[in-house]
């Protein structure tokens, strides 16, 4: 992983070629550009690259880029090799947005399907709503030829919930989530998420990743986020619609998550031990990333290169009005 010892570092050209006070300004890339959450996102960036190379459209950069990470369920977080519930299964959430014509797709608390994202998408271009969950969004998926497995049926996870072969906890280390965002060379934008949830959940809860606004939002007007950490902390507060707003104001993408992890820790009982994380991109090509309590690696590639970065965590405000 490459490590750079400053965020000013990593951040300040872009941040310099971008926001010269009042004067309109150009896009500080040329091409796509493709930022998604934690090591793993690099391979996934690697693809949506890849997909753009070919010249496909920005919605199979998304989905391509995020099913190389499901299909990989590299680190047990995202796709079926991801934390079972408490009941011992994997449920799955997915979403995906595009800024230009502002659809979206998502399911949630899907069961056996391998490429969660693409049931999103089909529910996105092939049916009349938004979001579908559980047995229907499977239902959905297996329709449209989304790969999958069998899955127990109700009795048998019922009993395996009673036999007690659970965690305790939610497992807040072993759940993680690609949120993956791309502008394509056109300096339009999209972006997606998928994610199997906090380990050890409860069946039939759902996370931030396939609400839009909460683990996902993309503006055409403006920029697009996404957020992985513990999706209660991020739900409840609209998350990346949250940043995607500071974006609107004015601010950089790093300036803007920053601020969301701050507003979130200023209202929230936990102050900033919130164990959330941000990434952010804007219409211009300039990205961040943010975190609350940890220090977050996130994957960025554009124009000829890719990398893992990372930003240190949020230094809490003595004063956080
Ligand atoms: C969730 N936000 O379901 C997801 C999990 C995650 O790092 O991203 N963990 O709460």
């Amino acid at each position: 992983m490459l490590t750079i010892p400053s965020r000013v570092v990593l951040f300040a050209l872009p941040w310099l070629l971008g926001s010269c006070a009042g004067a309109p300004v150009a896009a500080v890339i040329d091409g796509p550009l493709v930022i998604s959450t934690w090591p793993f996102g690099k391979h996934a960036n690697d693809k949506a690259m890849a997909a753009f190379a070919a010249g496909k459209s920005r919605m199979d950069a998304v989905e391509l880029g995020i099913r190389e990470t499901e299909r990989v369920s590299a680190d047990g977080s995202v796709g079926l090799g991801g934390r079972p519930n408490a009941a011992g299964y994997p449920q799955l959430d997915a979403c995906i947005m595009d800024g230009p014509s502002r659809d979206a797709g998502s399911v949630a608390g899907i069961e056996g399907i391998v490429h969660p994202i693409s049931a999103a998408r089909y529910v996105m271009e092939k049916s009349n709503h938004v979001m579908l969950v559980g047995e229907g969004a499977r239902w959905f998926a297996l329709e449209h030829g989304v790969e999958s497995v069998p899955i127990d049926d109700l009795a048998a996870k019922k009993s395996a919930w009673l036999d007690g072969h659970r965690p305790k906890d939610v497992d807040r280390q072993g759940h993680d989530t690609i949120a993956l965002l791309v502008r394509d060379a056109d300096g339009h934008i999209a972006g997606g998420c998928s994610t199997s949830g906090a380990g050890g959940k409860l069946p039939g809860r759902v996370g931030d990743s396939p609400i839009v606004g909460s683990g996902l939002y993309v503006d055409e007007e403006v920029g697009a986020a996404g957020a992985t950490g513990v999706g209660e902390n991020v739900m409840r507060y609209c998350g990346s619609f949250l940043v995607v707003e500071f974006m609107r104001q004015g601010m950089h993408p790093q300036k803007a998550c920053e601020e969301a992890v701050h507003r979130i820790a200023r209202l929230d009982l936990r102050g900033y031990k919130l164990d959330i994380c941000f990434v952010a991109l804007d219409k211009l090509g300039r990205y961040g990333a943010a975190a609350s309590n940890m220090r977050f690696p996130f994957a960025v590639a554009s124009n000829g290169r890719s990398e893992v970065l990372y930003v240190e965590q949020v230094q809490p405000r003595a004063s956080n009005k």
